[in-house]
């Protein structure tokens, strides 16, 4: 049994925001039917591809546990049977531009009338608004969010950040939202439209930063470095490089072979009850009591300085020995970890966070996991379903068609297959 058995999910997404939602439904046990386009289906399918004649890395990582139906939404057979799927499903999930839904004939209204019980989700770059016909991608969510402006260092260029939270992060409020509607309409038995704007999302996802804006009318934000080098704050949230966004300092300090190793770095964090320890673990005792280093408010006007000691310490250590050193103390320390000591890391696999799966036509293939884990359900990963994979399953399987009536959908060009 899995949380999510026996739930019908319309998987009408492309790319990544929506497919990331759809799969963390599957990876939680729904039944995920991919509708694509017959002939090219998502068009990540064929994005920076690395094995000729292969789904790429791009495609088969955001698809697992679905299967793939094929499907031209705009013949009139096609709708037919879009029609059907909708009535027999408990969700459908797009993330279109705005209206395309609309285009194919199939508005929100429609739907109802088809299936009072669906759950309609969507995810669009903008809420409600003037750029609410805009279409986005992640970098742009990134930008029209907050993140960009408040990432990197002060004196460069705004950053979008690699962690894809613009789609991945949407597709999770959207996910959370599907699951919530499914969890209402137990007691209600009626569906509703859930909806996730991207910029929405990003926001939501950087509002520490919100709280530093806000902040600064009470004055300068003192556990940024810029305050500390007497640089005066302007009027909106700044960039701070790698300094802690919270109460406790921290910042990306070098370790061991920094020179050659792009990636020999560790994240240290100073925090307040462990200050003495850390002073012992470095070497400098004195401050533990010294004015101006003693407490966590002293020292706010010279962590630059206190970093650079500290950083003094770890340039002697690998990021491993620095860790090995700190964790007994309780003092929170993480090592720069590049994506391959990621994937090589048995742990990680151990846990089902990193998978190794078989695919017909890539061999196996690395990905990532479901990171949510539960007691009581296993989810155990499958490959991405190949391009109309699942047609015929899921023409008789789940809609009752008889062979006669699939003839004739075949026959319509609706499936992209000519018998
Ligand atoms: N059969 C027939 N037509 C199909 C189809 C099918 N199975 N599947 C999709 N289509 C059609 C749609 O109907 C639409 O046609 P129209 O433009 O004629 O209405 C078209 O394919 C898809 O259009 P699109 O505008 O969504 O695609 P795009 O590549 O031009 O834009 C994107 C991509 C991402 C910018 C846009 O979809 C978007 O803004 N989506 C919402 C925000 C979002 O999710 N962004 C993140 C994307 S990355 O994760």
């Amino acid at each position: 049994m899995t949380a999510l058995d026996g739930i019908k999910v319309l998987d009408f997404t492309h790319i990544q925001s929506g497919p990331s939602c759809t799969q963390l439904l599957a990876w939680l046990g729904a039944d995920v039917i991919k509708i694509e386009r017959p002939g090219t289906g998502d068009v990540t399918r064929g994005q920076l591809n690395d094995i000729p004649d292969a789904d790429s890395l791009y495609f088969t990582m955001l698809n697992h546990n679905k299967r793939s139906i094929e499907l031209d939404a705009k013949n009139e057979t096609g709708k037919e049977v879009l029609g059907r799927l909708i009535a027999a499903c408990d969700v459908l999930v797009e993330n279109f531009a705005p209206g395309a839904l609309d285009r194919m004939g199939f508005s929100w209204e429609r739907m109802q009338k088809i299936n009072p019980r669906l759950i309609l989700a969507s995810i669009k770059g903008f809420g409600p608004g003037k750029h609410e016909d805009c279409k986005v991608y992640e970098n742009i969510a990134q930008c029209v969010g907050g993140s960009a402006s408040t990432t990197g260092f002060r004196d460069g260029p705004p950053l979008v950040t690699a962690a894809q939270i613009g789609d991945s992060g949407t597709g999770l409020h959207l996910a959370l939202g599907i699951v919530a509607a499914l969890f209402q309409r137990e007691r209600t038995g009626k569906g509703q439209k859930v909806s996730c704007a991207m910029q929405d999302s990003v926001l939501n996802l950087t509002r520490v930063k919100m709280r530093d804006q806000q902040r600064l009318a009470a004055g300068p934000l003192r556990e940024y470095s810029q305050f500390g080098e007497g640089i005066s704050f302007g009027d909106t949230t700044p960039r701070a490089g790698n300094d802690g966004g919270g109460g406790q300092p921290g910042r990306i300090l070098k370790c061991m072979g920094w020179e050659t190793d792009p990636n020999a770095y560790i994240y240290f964090v100073i925090q307040g009850h462990v200050w003495e320890k850390i002073c012992d673990v470095i070497g400098r005792p004195e401050w533990k009591t010294e004015t101006g280093y003693a407490t966590a408010g002293e020292r706010l006007d010279k962590l630059s300085q206190v970093f650079s000691t500290i950083e003094e310490w770890t340039m002697t250590k690998t990021k491993f020995e620095v860790m090995e050193i700190c964790n007994p103390h309780d003092i929170p320390v993480g090592p720069i970890l590049s994506m391959k000591e990621l994937a090589e890391d048995e742990a990680l696999y151990k846990s089902g966070t990193m998978v190794r799966v078989p695919h017909p036509a890539r061999g196996e293939y690395l990905s990532v996991g479901c990171p949510i884990k539960f007691s009581d359900s296993c989810v155990p990963v499958t490959r991405s379903p190949l391009l109309g994979e699942h047609t015929e399953e899921i023409l008789s399987g789940l809609l009752g068609l008889q062979s006669e009536e699939i003839t004739r959908i075949h026959a319509s060009g609706a499936t992209g297959k000519t018998k």
